[in-house]
Formats: C-alpha cells, structure tokens, sequence
C-alpha cells in the first residue's frame, strides 16, 4: 500500500531526527526530565563526538538524574559513577564508544554515548550490551544512527 509506504517513510525519518547528536571538543549534556521533541527522561544529546582529550560535562538541569558508564573500549578507562544531581565532567582520551545510562532511569531508555576520536571499532561490543527495559530498543537506534 502506498499509505503504509509513506508512514513507514515518515517514521525512519522521524527516528532519524529524533537522535540528537553534536561533535566539538568541549560539549555540555544535559540532565532533563522532558527535552523539546517530547522524550522524556533523557539526556538532551542521545550520542555525543568529541576528539581525543575532549571533556563532556554533564549538566543536572532537571533533578534526579545522574551517569553511571557501562561499556566501553576498555573497563579500565570508564569513569566512575557520578553523584545524583551533580555535574560531573570527563576527560576522555582513550578512542571508542563509551555507554551510559542514568541509574535511577536506564530501564526507561535514559541513555547515550560518547564516541572518542571517529572511532567505533567497539561498536558491534556497545551493540551487545544487555540493556533493561525501553533502553534495548534506545540502544538498537542509537547504533543504527552511528553508521
Ligand atoms: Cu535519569
């Protein structure tokens, strides 16, 4: 049917833009309850590129919220556990794709990555991170938005 053509058309496409992305050296992610396109605990980048040496620094914008890293090139590279409600900053200087989730919110979806220096060797490991609730179909979009 031409009808379904044009939903299925409109969906990936809504899919394709609903991931919010930024690449620089220094970027700030939000911690929010409810972003501009309706999702809601969420941070406000899905996937966030930054050279080798670059520092995200998570913003807690709305209360609640926080980042616990899960996967990425290395365990021993990941930081730690950040405290809810505080801002916390990273240096990243090892090259991948790093995984986290918000603790209290992982099984809502609340997730993103940080991909270092271009780099997504690990990105079928990232893909094969199992992930609790709505945060294994958020993790399946973001992967297929990496490509
Ligand atoms: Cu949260």
């Amino acid at each position: 049917m031409i009808i379904e053509k044009y939903l299925i058309k409109g969906l990936a496409a809504w899919l394709i833009l609903s991931v919010s992305t930024a690449f620089a050296n220094n970027v700030d992610v939000e911690m929010l309850n409810k972003r501009d396109d309706g999702a809601k605990m969420v941070y406000s980048l899905d996937i966030v590129d930054v050279g080798v040496g670059g520092t995200v620094t998570w913003v807690p914008t709305d209360k609640g919220h926080n980042v616990e890293f899960i996967a990425g090139p290395d365990t021993a590279v990941l930081p730690k556990k950040s405290k809810m409600n505080k801002s916390f900053s990273h240096e990243f200087e090892v090259p991948g794709i790093y995984l986290y989730v918000c603790t209290p919110h992982k099984a809502m979806g609340m997730i993103g990555l940080v991909i270092v220096g271009d780099n997504t060797n690990n990105k079928d490991q990232i893909a094969n991170v199992k992930m609790p609730g709505k945060s294994k179909r958020r993790l399946a979009k973001l992967i297929a938005d990496i490509n």
